[in-house]
């Protein structure tokens, strides 16, 4: 996680001071891009603990496609109460774009609208099982006729999957990595593509925000991986407007002075090849050994 201190760094030293929307100023920077090969485990940060539990919880959500902050506190997660209105309904943000971006279909000489959804996830499936090679496998929540209703305007706003072939080096590298016996070679279950996955994120926190970014996109891309039968390959970070709140000064100075550990891996329950069906209990962590937590005020 090198690739995220030195982001960190970069915005402490090089970020412009700028007022923000949510009071607080902030050092600021536009435009950066990470790389993360998903081979050597899971990009979670090590210089402080990031609460799993909360990335797992809130990744499950949008891909349920509910919007309705209930449905992440039932499973203890925190992370959206400071948005959430009395009711609960967070508007139409990304777990409603992923599933059920809306559609009006006006009925042919009529002045009536045919309501109808887009499964932009299941689409994206769909395509990687029968086209891996389309460059269309675009994910996008910046829907811009909701944008007035969404309780926060959506953050990481875009993202597309991408394949390439396996060598025959990875693809045996696989086989050993999964124990695949030697028996069971010729018989089409070993991959030939990997997968790869990039995130446009337009407005990103880098202390609060970005840790959890990545580590759920990273654990995205290794889910689809499983569940169309690829081996995870890189996934990369883009980020519009990179920033540090004046709040976050001491503890990024803090996560600064730590030195990186080795990172953990996540091993997923073999059985499950539809991404709607995972479960908390199918995603297990491992050997995840951080450094202690650094507590940070989040700017609402
Ligand atoms: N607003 C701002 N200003 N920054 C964000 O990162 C942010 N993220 C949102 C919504 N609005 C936001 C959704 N994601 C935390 C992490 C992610 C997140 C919201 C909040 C957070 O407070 N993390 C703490 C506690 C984690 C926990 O208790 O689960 C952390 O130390 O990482
Ligand atoms: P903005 O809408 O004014 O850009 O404010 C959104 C803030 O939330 C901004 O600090 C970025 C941060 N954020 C993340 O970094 N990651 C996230 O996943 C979300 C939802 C928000």
């Amino acid at each position: 996680m090198h690739q995220y201190l030195d982001l960190l760094s970069k915005v402490l030293t090089e970020g412009i001071d700028t007022e923000d929307r949510t009071g607080v100023g902030c050092k600021s920077l536009f435009g950066y891009q990470m790389r993360f090969n998903l081979q050597a485990g899971l990009p979670l940060l090590t210089t402080k603990k990031v609460h799993w539990k909360s990335v797992v919880g809130e990744l499950l959500w949008f891909l349920s496609g509910s919007t309705y902050v209930q449905d992440l506190q039932k499973n203890g997660v925190k992370i959206w109460d400071e948005w959430a209105p009395e009711h609960g309904y967070l508007g139409p943000i990304y777990g409603e774009q992923w599933r059920s971006w809306r559609t009006y279909t006006q009925i042919p000489e009529s002045e009536i609208y045919e309501v109808g959804t887009v499964d932009q996830i299941s689409q994206v499936l769909e395509t990687l099982r029968t086209n891996p090679t389309s460059r269309r496998m675009v994910v996008s929540t910046w829907n811009v006729a909701d944008l007035p209703d969404m309780a926060l305007a959506p953050c990481h706003c875009l993202f597309q999957f991408h394949t390439s072939l396996l060598t025959q080096e990875e693809r045996y590298k696989w086989t050993l990595k999964n124990r695949i016996p030697q028996s069971d070679w010729g018989k089409g279950l070993i991959p030939t593509r990997k997968l790869n996955c990039q995130l446009y994120q337009r407005s990103a926190d880098v202390f609060l925000g970005i840790p959890f970014n990545i580590a759920s996109y990273s654990l995205l891309t290794l889910m689809v991986a499983q569940c169309v039968n690829m081996v995870p390959g890189e996934f990369i970070w883009t980020g519009g407007d990179v920033h540090l709140y004046s709040s976050h000064t001491n503890q990024a100075l803090l996560q600064l002075s730590r030195s990186p550990q080795p990172l953990p891996t996540v091993t997923l329950n073999p059985q499950i090849k539809d991404l709607f069906a995972f479960t908390y209990g199918d995603i297990t962590l491992e050997n995840y050994n951080p450094l202690p937590t650094i507590k940070a005020p989040v700017a609402v």
